[in-house]
């Protein structure tokens, strides 16, 4: 029996390296749907060389693209966003893979979750935003969430054989990103090309931009605190230049279980889809003598103020997340337009969460109202600032 897998996000950095690992296990899995939000090209060509049953194209002015483009497959082509969640439905998934950008990952892994398919969760803002809805949801459908994010995977890894055992603590590593070490003098003149230049991942656009300010670790304390169940004073980020440690659990006796590696995104990929067995790889090996020391150090929250902000929004809980969210998506994709400097990432967030109206036990309509709400507020802010 193959799993069939819909990879939503499928040309993004996620989406095309789930390819590649499902690609070398044909016996295993099988591409059942792909989706993209812009990129027809490259959609185009994966649903050629993957043969999807169903491909959809979120922008619905591309459609039109991609079904003359497609015309002599035997495909099925949907455009829309709302069509992802009705796709994400159908009888034949057996797991989605969720590696869509921001906010747009809700909706979709919420309906998913909602028709009992398996996640392999590789959307963390999902979590971030509605990770009480979502959590309750899969545990109610008996649907597993597993964590594609390297750390998660890397605590999920580590707990496999204790679930009866308790954990104490969560070490989430942190790389530092491009700036660690910086004053903020330092930090004042930073360019989206400066800040694009990760030294250990290759990602994304806005992850990589969120990895250079730290909201992106703030968010996997949000992300743990969902899928592992420990209050944030648990959760602990401890910067790790290296990227070998992914992630540590210490149980109750001080035990402590790391999982290491080199950096590379395909191995929890794989894990997540291929859980609870492990698949032969041919990935590059770990060798200790390339990397005689490890190091590690405490973050710097009062440079990389959003980590401080992530641990506050989930203190406030309700539609804070939701608000340091959509914040951070609008500041984001300004820095990357050239309206705002790096160093106001977080003076901009931190000012629309002290404006934000907070619900508590907020709805999934709520959180769609709060995203929408908060996007104007933190565009008018930026306004404002120009
Ligand atoms: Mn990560």
């Amino acid at each position: 029996m193959k799993k069939s897998i819909a990879i939503l996000g499928s040309t993004g950095s996620i989406g095309t390296q789930s390819l590649e690992v499902i690609e070398t296990h044909p016996d295993k899995f099988e591409v059942e749907v792909i989706s993209a939000f812009n990129n027809t090209r490259l959609l185009i060509e994966q649903a050629k060389k993957y043969h999807p049953n169903v491909v959809v194209i979120a922008n619905e002015e591309k459609y039109a693209e991609v079904k003359a483009a497609l015309a002599s497959e035997p495909v099925k082509i949907f455009a829309g966003e709302e069509a992802l969640n009705q796709v994400v439905q159908m009888d034949s998934i057996d797991m989605v893979l969720t590696a869509l950008v921001g906010f747009s990952g809700l909706l979709p892994t919420y309906h998913a979750i909602k028709a009992g398919k398996d996640i392999a969760l590789a959307n963390k803002e999902t979590l971030v935003v509605a990770g009480e809805i979502i959590t309750k949801l899969a545990k109610e459908k008996e649907v597993n969430i597993l964590p594609v994010d390297s750390e998660h995977s890397a605590i999920f890894q580590c707990m496999a054989g204790e679930y009866m055992n308790q954990i104490e603590k969560i070490y989430l590593t942190c790389s530092g990103g491009p700036f660690r070490g910086r004053t903020l003098d330092e930090m004042q003149h930073i360019t989206p090309e400066d800040a694009l230049d990760h030294p250990n991942w290759e990602m994304g656009d806005k992850i990589t931009i969120d990895s250079a300010s730290l909201i992106n670790k703030g968010f996997e304390v949000i992300e743990a605190h969902w899928l592992f169940g420990l209050p944030a004073r648990d959760i602990e980020v401890v910067v790790h230049p290296q990227s070998i440690i992914h992630s540590i659990v210490q149980f109750t006796d001080g035990a402590m279980k790391a999982q290491m590696g080199l950096p590379d995104m395909k191995l929890p990929i794989q894990y997540a889809l291929s859980f609870p067995e492990r698949f032969a790889t041919n990935f590059p090996r770990f060798n200790f003598l390339d990397f005689p020391t490890l190091d590690f150090e405490r973050p710097n929250t009062k440079i990389f103020r959003n980590l401080a902000l992530s641990y506050e929004a989930l203190e406030q809980g309700g539609n804070m997340p939701c608000v340091l969210n959509a914040a951070n998506e609008i500041v984001v994709s300004a820095f990357l337009e050239g309206q705002v400097r790096f160093v106001q990432l977080p003076e901009i967030i931190e000012e629309v969460m002290q404006k934000a109206e907070i619900i508590q036990h907020a709805s999934l309509e709520d959180f769609v109202l709060t995203d929408n709400e908060t996007r104007k507020i933190t565009r008018l802010l930026i306004e404002k600032r120009k």
